[in-house]
């Protein structure tokens, strides 16, 4: 499977259309519109989400509530566009309008606006702006939900849950079971699982706001009941924690990913990071521990697949920065007019879609593409198989 994504930040719509999605697979516009609302919460946010009230119209691909197996058009229209139907219009407009006089020539630190600017040989950097800002995320969890969708049908479970905000750790993340970490962080302001944490976390997020600045924290995203051996181990671009690390690190503002004890490894010795290997009738072969995370060798080991992300502070701040305007090269101090505080909440949301869509596309490359009910069978059979090897 794979998917483009399309869309300015002010333009009229987000647009994503998703190729080799399996035939038969029920899809209805409220499975995506759940995961819409859910990247919409989250404490620390500015006031562009009072604005939008994101929701999805499937335009192909569906008919009767099923997938055909045809190319899904997905659609989340910009409610904010009204306000800016000139300044990101597509029909030109005279040289000497407002709109058109009125450049962004100061790059944001921390932002593409410059780099992008260069590379494109833009002088008005809100053409950069528009597509790198974090809004496109809206159709990228659009695209996760039909991921979603393939994994329940696979009795595969995701969650996410933000374990950090601003130097404030989560503490308590003994959840009995995913459906409790659903449960709990759902309820949460911050979509962490330990209230303590929750509400020195909100502090942050208040002092940070307070300011004028941002923080940023880290995310992570669990899968349970994936089958042993996806993903590979024969070939770079066959591994799938290479690809779900691709993934992480390709939503906006996110700098880093670990698995399972990450970084922490490189402290250990090997003793202390390996999990050991059991078999009982009833499990077939388990780990003693899931320090690694889910993988070994590229593979799905068949142990929960635990991913973190590292999100740096959102670049966009009321308190300035040095920058150089493109015009004059004078120094200025960057400044804006409305930004987040805090948008990990969201983001955790958004790393479960990158998640889902990766996991979700590396079971119906392996386990055959074209029809859901063939893919539930192979995956069902692999099961069966790997509990008697
Ligand atoms: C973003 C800047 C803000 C955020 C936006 C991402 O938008 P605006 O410039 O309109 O105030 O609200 O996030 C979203 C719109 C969204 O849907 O998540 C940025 O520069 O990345």
């Amino acid at each position: 499977m794979r998917y483009l994504t399309a869309g300015e930040s002010h333009g009229p719509q987000l647009t994503t259309i998703i190729e080799g999605v399996p035939a038969g697979l029920t899809l209805l516009a409220e499975h995506i519109n759940e995961e819409l609302a859910r990247r919409q919460k989250g404490y620390g946010r500015g006031r562009r989400m009072q604005i939008e009230k994101d929701e999805v119209k499937i335009l192909s691909g569906v008919r009767h509530g099923k997938t055909l197996g045809s190319p899904i058009t997905l659609v989340v229209e910009n409610r904010d566009w009204k306000h800016w139907t000139n300044i990101m219009g597509i029909e030109p407009l005279a040289s000497d309008t407002e709109e058109v006089k009125r450049k962004v020539t100061r790059p944001r630190p921390g932002h593409a606006d410059l780099n992008g600017a260069i590379k494109y040989g833009h002088r008005d950097m809100r053409n950069v702006l528009e597509r790198s800002s974090a809004r496109e995320t809206t159709v990228r969890v659009a695209a996760g939900a039909v991921a979603k969708r393939i994994l329940s049908e696979l009795g595969i479970r995701i969650a996410s849950h933000v374990v950090e905000i601003g130097g404030v750790k989560a503490e308590n993340t003994a959840y009995t079971s995913l459906e409790e970490l659903q449960r709990v962080t759902e309820q949460s302001p911050v979509r962490c699982f330990d209230a303590e944490a929750e509400k020195k976390m909100m502090a942050a997020i208040d002092e940070a706001k307070e300011k004028g600045d941002s923080i940023g924290g880290i995310v992570e995203v669990i899968v349970e009941g994936v089958p042993v051996g996806v993903g590979s181990y024969v070939h770079y671009d066959r591994k799938l924690d290479a690809k779900i690390a691709a993934a992480i690190v390709s939503i906006n503002a996110f700098k880093g990913v670990e698995f399972g004890i990450g970084f922490e490894a490189a402290r250990r010795f090997g003793s202390e990071v390996h999990d050991e290997i059991i078999w009982s009738k009833e499990t077939g072969y388990t780990r003693k521990t899931n320090r690694l995370g889910g993988f070994e060798g590229g593979m799905t080991t068949g142990m929960p697949i635990v991913v973190r992300g590292v999100m740096k502070p959102i670049p966009t701040l009321y308190k300035p920065l040095m920058s150089v305007d493109i015009e004059t090269k004078e120094p200025f101090a960057a400044s804006i007019e409305r930004s987040d505080s805090c948008a990990v909440p969201a983001a955790s949301v958004v790393a479960e879609a990158v998640v889902a869509w990766e996991v979700a596309n590396a079971i119906v490359e392996q386990f055959g593409q074209d029809r859901i009910d063939l893919i539930i069978e192979n995956v069902e059979n692999m099961r069966r198989y790997a509990k008697e090897f």
